[in-house]
């Protein structure tokens, strides 16, 4: 067979699993063997529970699923399959000699992507298997694609934290989560002191480094999964705690001032220390109504932080205020 002939499987050297489910022993053989000598990797069962069982042992990239099993039926496992989040892409081809209208409506409305009407034509199955794969793989190469499109869309290319998208994002979504819980929030803002001097100090690339090195020291200060460092602006850091009282946000700053002094970082024209420091404004809210009201909304924390962070650097820098 050469490379051009329609039989050969493209994604042969992937070998992709297909999971054959039919109580009819001939048939289930039959289709092993057409579906093994095309390189698939195959595995056959003859029961709905064994199926399932199969299944989520290890999921196939398709499923080749008989309707009249014992057990449960092909549609009671389909249907199964398409609840559970790990198992609801797998693609499913429904093979059955039953072939009313009403039957394979039936099949594509609970998440099948294709029936085929027994007796089967094995170049037929092999055409559909081959299109149906090839759909899933698109599929998953477009959902790697869309998660990297995310990851930068909200990344921040210098420093590799969360940029001011993503913060203002989880902001809105962290305010509705807590208005829906009944738990304060608290937001960190902590502003570099001196960085223009630092930068015309030092010259803008190590600026850079800096920037890059007080992310990661302030992402080290911060433990729970919740909680969200970002870049706000230029040599600003937020962080958002959710369920966090002022106390606890509180904690969290000293430990990001903490871990800039371990850092030590020289800034010889720094006013206030020769080494780089930071001002930060604390503040915890008890969300109440919509977010995006800017009275009550995700603003008014915002308001209440740059105010902390304001005192900070009005009353010497270096420090924390609340
Ligand atoms: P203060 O203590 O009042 O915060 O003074 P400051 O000099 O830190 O504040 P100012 O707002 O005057 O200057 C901020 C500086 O941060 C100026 C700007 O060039 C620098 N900066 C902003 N983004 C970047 C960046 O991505 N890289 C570098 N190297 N510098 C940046
Ligand atoms: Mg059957
Ligand atoms: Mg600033
Ligand atoms: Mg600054």
């Amino acid at each position: 067979m050469d490379s051009s002939s329609p039989h050969l499987n493209k994604d042969v050297t992937q070998k992709d699993n297909i999971l054959i489910v039919d109580d009819t022993l001939p048939n289930l053989r039959l289709l092993s063997n057409m579906l093994n000598e095309q390189g698939y990797k195959v595995r056959g069962v003859t029961n709905g529970k064994s199926a399932l069982t199969a299944i989520h042992l290890s999921p196939p990239d398709l499923i080749l699923l008989d309707i009249n099993i014992p057990d449960m039926n092909g549609y009671e496992v389909c249907e199964h399959l398409k609840a559970d989040e790990q198992t609801r892409d797998i693609p499913v081809i429904f093979i059955s000699a039953m072939h009313d209208i009403i039957d394979k409506v039936k099949a594509f409305s609970i998440g099948g992507v294709d029936y085929i009407t027994k007796p089967f034509h094995v170049d037929e199955v092999l055409a559909r298997v081959r299109t149906h794969l090839t759909i899933r793989h698109l599929q998953k190469r477009l959902e790697q694609a869309n998660q990297e499109l995310y990851r930068q869309a909200t990344l921040d290319g210098l420093t590799q934290i969360a940029n001011r998208r993503r913060f203002d994002d989880y902001l809105k979504q962290t305010w509705q989560q807590m208005v829906y819980q009944h738990k304060s929030m608290a937001l960190i803002l902590a502003d570099i002191d001196y960085f223009k001097a630092y930068n015309d100090t030092y010259g803008h690339l190590q600026g850079d480094d800096c920037l890059k090195q007080v992310a990661q020291s302030i992402e080290s200060a911060v433990h729970r999964s919740t909680d969200l460092v970002a870049r706000y602006g230029g040599e600003e850091f937020a962080v958002i705690l959710p369920d966090t009282e002022k106390t606890g946000a509180l904690h969290i700053a000293k430990q990001i001032q903490a871990k800039l002094q371990t850092l030590a970082l020289p800034h010889s024209k720094s006013s206030v220390s020769q080494l780089l420091t930071l001002s930060i404004g604390v503040a915890s809210i008890l969300p109440q109504g919509d977010s995006a009201n800017p009275n009550t909304g995700v603003n008014l924390l915002i308001q209440k932080t740059d105010n902390a962070l304001y005192q900070a650097k009005s009353v010497g820098r270096n420090c924390i205020q609340w």
